[in-house]
Parts: structure tokens; C-alpha cells; sequence
């Protein structure tokens, strides 16, 4: 039986990868509207690793019998004044989920609650990932500075970033793109 606590504090986590999903969506139609292809698939397949986090946090309650209510996404911001911009956001976005993991952990551990805790195991490892590549590419891009052609190269390189097998954000699985 999972606690009030450890409750809330997860059901409010799917409500947190959600934004992630939602806010990386968003930065997926502005980096199409820049024509930076590659940026944008990079953060289409993001789109769909924050789903996969929602769910582990999602099917974590119900396979404790317990039910998830979801919540609200907070409004969005939806244009950036050049593309490191998004990049910082979704760097400082990813410093603020692990925050949020962390916490649960501490959560976890006051309520004795051995049985969330190699979850919150598997995300503390998994937001080492998510803050490095963020902040990698914050970086490359500080390197780039205004040159367009730095900038055509690492868009290119981005978007090789593969989808997980049978996604359902790959528009190419689903003949959505030539
Ligand atoms: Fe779910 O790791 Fe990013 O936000």
C-alpha cells in the first residue's frame, strides 16, 4: 500500500513529464518554423522519451492498485529569440526534473517505501543523461556563436537522433513524411 505522500508526490511527477513532453512539443514547431529540421526531430524523439517517463511514473501507481488523477499543463511559451534559447530553457527544465526526482527519492526513503525506490534509482541515472545532453548541445552552440554554417552542421548531426523502435512520434514509421 503506497503512502499519501509518496502518493502525491508521484501522481504529481506524471503531471511533471508531461510538461516536459508538452514543452519540448512546443519547441519542436518552433525549431520547424527556423528550418532547423534537425533540432526539431531531435526534440520530437524527446517528446517521446518524456512520455515513456509519464508512463513508468503512470503504470508505477496503478500497479500499486492506486489511480492517477491528472492534472492541468501549465501554458506555454512558444517562441524564442534565437535557437540557443529553447536549448538553455530545456537545459534549466531538465536541472529543475531532477530536483523533483531527488525529492522523491527523500520522499521515498522518510516513508520507508522500498518499493518505489529502484524506479526513482532508474530516473536519478536517467537525469544525468537528460541534463548532459541539453546542456552539451547549450554549449556546442555557445562554440558555433553566429556562424550559419556551424549551425546547418550541428542541426544535421541532430537530426540523426534515432527513435526508439515502434514510436509512435516517428513520422516516418507511419508514412507522415516522405
Ligand atoms: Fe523526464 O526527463 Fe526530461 O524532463
Amino acid at each position: 500500500m503506497i503512502s499519501k505522500k509518496m502518493y502525491d508526490a508521484i501522481n504529481d511527477q506524471v503531471k511533471h513529464e508531461l510538461e516536459s513532453a508538452y514543452i519540448y512539443l512546443s519547441m519542436v514547431g518552433y525549431f520547424h518554423s527556423q528550418n532547423l529540421d534537425g533540432m526539431a526531430h531531435w526534440m520530437r524523439v524527446q517528446v517521446h522519451e518524456e512520455t515513456i517517463h509519464a508512463m513508468k511514473f503512470f503504470d508505477h501507481l496503478t500497479n500499486r492498485g492506486a489511480s492517477v488523477v491528472l492534472q492541468n499543463l501549465k501554458q506555454l511559451k512558444t517562441n524564442w529569440k534565437n535557437p540557443l534559447e529553447p536549448w538553455k530553457d530545456a537545459y534549466a527544465h531538465e536541472q529543475f526534473i531532477t530536483g523533483k526526482i531527488h525529492d522523491l527519492l527523500k520522499i521515498a526513503r522518510k516513508e520507508n517505501d522500498y518499493t518505489a525506490e529502484p524506479l526513482l534509482n532508474w530516473f536519478v541515472n536517467e537525469q544525468i543523461e537528460e541534463e548532459n545532453n541539453t546542456d552539451k548541445i547549450c554549449r556546442q552552440l555557445e562554440m558555433i556563436g553566429d556562424s550559419k554554417e556551424g549551425l546547418f552542421m550541428l542541426d544535421r548531426e541532430l537530426g540523426a537522433r534515432v527513435f526508439p523502435a515502434g514510436s509512435s512520434f516517428d513520422p516516418l514509421a507511419y508514412n507522415v513524411v516522405a
